[in-house]
């Protein structure tokens, strides 16, 4: 039976999604997955990304959503790849990555949930500080395997409370006490 869902995340990584629906489901949130490749502008923030992905979401689909951006900003490289980390990790992946830093492996992944509807877009940060590892460790999605938390020894990819400490539960906790009080 088909569900109908009153919010709907649009994304072409199923990866996001089912990270972000487990996390709103602690909320008793219920959204959707809508598949899609949205309108990804070339800006140094992703705030104004975010934002143009929101609004392409919403007008090719005319229902309330919700899209993330995020980078993962590696200091050694001054921040890169930042708003490119999709396009980065497509190219030169994991091991390149690796191949290009030194001792300072400090590293940020940043998420930006933005929500669309009729009249409303509004974003919310989430961050989280960690480093890189020296070698890839676990079998992750994206940069999971060379992610480690601060505090941690592990990557994301090795530990299984991601969801419960991720730079996207720590944007969706936010967006989801907004949304609950909207909602009220
Ligand atoms: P959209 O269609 O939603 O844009 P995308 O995969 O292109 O999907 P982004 O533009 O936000 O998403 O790209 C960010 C990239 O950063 C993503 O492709 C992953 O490679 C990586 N990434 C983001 N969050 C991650 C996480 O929690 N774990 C591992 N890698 C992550």
């Amino acid at each position: 039976m088909h569900k109908s869902f009153d919010l709907f995340f649009v994304s072409s990584n199923r990866h996001k999604y089912q990270e972000a629906k487990n996390i709103l489901n602690l909320y008793g949130i219920k959204i959707g997955f809508l598949k899609s490749n949205l309108n990804e502008i070339q800006s140094n923030s992703l705030h104004s990304i975010a934002i143009e992905k929101a609004q392409d979401a919403f007008s090719k689909f005319k229902k309330p959503v919700v899209i993330e951006d995020d980078g993962l900003f590696i200091d050694f490289l001054d921040g890169f790849p930042g708003p490119y980390s999709s396009y980065v990790f497509k190219t030169i992946g994991n091991k390149g990555i690796l191949n290009l830093l030194k001792n300072n492996r400090k590293a940020k992944f940043v998420s930006i949930i933005t929500y669309c509807d009729k009249n409303i877009v509004k974003s919310f940060e989430g961050k989280l500080d960690g480093k890189i590892s020296i070698i890839q460790k676990g079998k992750g999605w994206g940069y999971d395997p060379i992610f480690i938390p601060n505090g941690l020894k592990k990557t994301f990819a090795e530990i299984n409370n991601k969801n419960e400490l991720s730079h996207r539960y720590n944007a969706l906790k936010k967006f989801s006490k907004w949304y609950l009080y909207k909602q009220e």
